[in-house]
């Protein structure tokens, strides 16, 4: 068996991180007995300044025949987030209708939170983020330019078919889980798309009557992501709010780092894409301290999407032994002193 996997590494640190990343995903793949062969698409900023835009015109036909993508980081001082986000990252999720984004965060033992009182294990959160819509779908407009009357809007749109596709990811993975669900939104505040939101949480809710529903309003999320992160298991939101809670979620699980993504169309028209919550960290670029390990466990969850189990599991039981040795080598991040390729190296030797 083989996959044809596209890489696009991005700006930054993503061609380090995706590099350092690729011996770890063969090293898996062999021990399962499949290949992994890539494609890599150097896509990204340097190609926005050379060229005019992120990726080629017809980029999306070039990905569509991968059985997936592994994607780096975006984004570049010299150039605008927006136009960074919305030529490269966001146009594959929405044009592959990756409506899913499913983001783990794990306090691994051996990983110190900047939380008081919690230590390895004691978190493990999944996000799930709707992906493709809501207050990312691009539909408002400026006008009138440096004058008063200046405008901006910016809409945010929430279809039942993708939203009725998160919400009932996270009833499953809920049911496998926990039990325990939360919905994240501000229905007091959006009386049209938050409560529409609500009322298909309802509705799905009828499905699986083993699940046990807590709402919350995101700025009561955000305030209990850090005040008790233990208590949460399965979330489910908007993208907007997803984005932020997954910082949130890294962060108080120990690093930027150590957290990994999945963006999937669920209709499995298209290739899926997996990527690390981390951007391009231009600040550490070029020196090999950057931490490779959101982008293995992305590698893991993408063998996973693709039915490899044993590869997946191979290669997040290697990432989880190795933030639990001492001895092992780790990035500043997690307050060590090595670089990419030393704990590459490593992990590669775990494998
Ligand atoms: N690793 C992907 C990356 O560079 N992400 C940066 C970012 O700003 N992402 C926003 C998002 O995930 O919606």
């Amino acid at each position: 068996m083989s996959y044809d996997i596209a890489l696009i590494p991005g700006d930054g640190i993503g061609p380090e991180v995706v590099d350092a990343t690729l011996p770890i995903l063969d090293a898996a793949a062999t021990a399962a007995d499949f290949d992994v062969e890539t494609t890599r698409y150097d896509w990204g900023t340097d190609r926005y300044l050379n060229e005019g835009a992120m990726m080629p015109e017809d980029g999306l036909d070039r990905l569509a025949s991968h059985d997936a993508i592994l994607l780096g980081a975006v984004g570049h001082p010299d150039v605008p987030d927006h136009v960074t986000l919305n030529g490269l990252l966001l146009p594959i999720r929405k044009g592959f209708d990756q409506s899913i984004c499913k983001r783990p965060a794990v306090l691994f033992e051996g990983v110190d939170s900047p939380l008081k009182g919690y230590s390895g294990g004691d978190i493990d959160v999944l996000v799930f983020r709707e992906n493709t819509e809501g207050e990312y779908a691009d539909v408002g407009g400026r006008e009138h330019r440096g004058y008063d009357n200046e405008v901006a809007v910016q809409s945010a749109v929430y279809t039942r078919r993708s939203t009725e596709r998160i919400v009932r990811a996270a009833f499953e993975a809920a049911t496998e889980r926990s039990g325990h669900l939360t919905n994240v939104t501000k229905s007091n505040a959006q009386a049209h798309g938050m409560v529409f939101w609500d009322d298909i949480v309802s509705e799905v809710s009828e499905e699986y009557p083993g699940v046990e529903v807590e709402r919350l309003l995101v700025d009561a999320a955000s305030m209990d992501m850090v005040r008790r992160p233990d208590e949460f298991d399965v979330l489910v939101c908007s993208n907007l709010f997803g984005d932020i809670l997954t910082d949130v979620g890294a962060i108080v699980t120990g690093s930027m780092g150590l957290a990994p993504s999945a963006n999937i169309d669920p209709g499995r028209d298209n290739p899926s894409m997996f990527e690390p919550v981390h951007g391009s960290a231009f600040d550490i670029m070029g020196e090999g301290v950057a931490n490779p390990l959101a982008t293995v466990l992305s590698g893991s969850l993408m063998f996973e999407h693709l039915g490899e189990d044993a590869a997946a599991t191979a290669l997040w039981d290697a990432v989880t032994d190795q933030l639990a040795d001492a001895d092992a080598p780790r990035t500043a991040d997690l307050g060590g002193e090595s670089g990419t390729e030393a704990v590459a190296a490593d992990l590669r030797d775990r494998l």
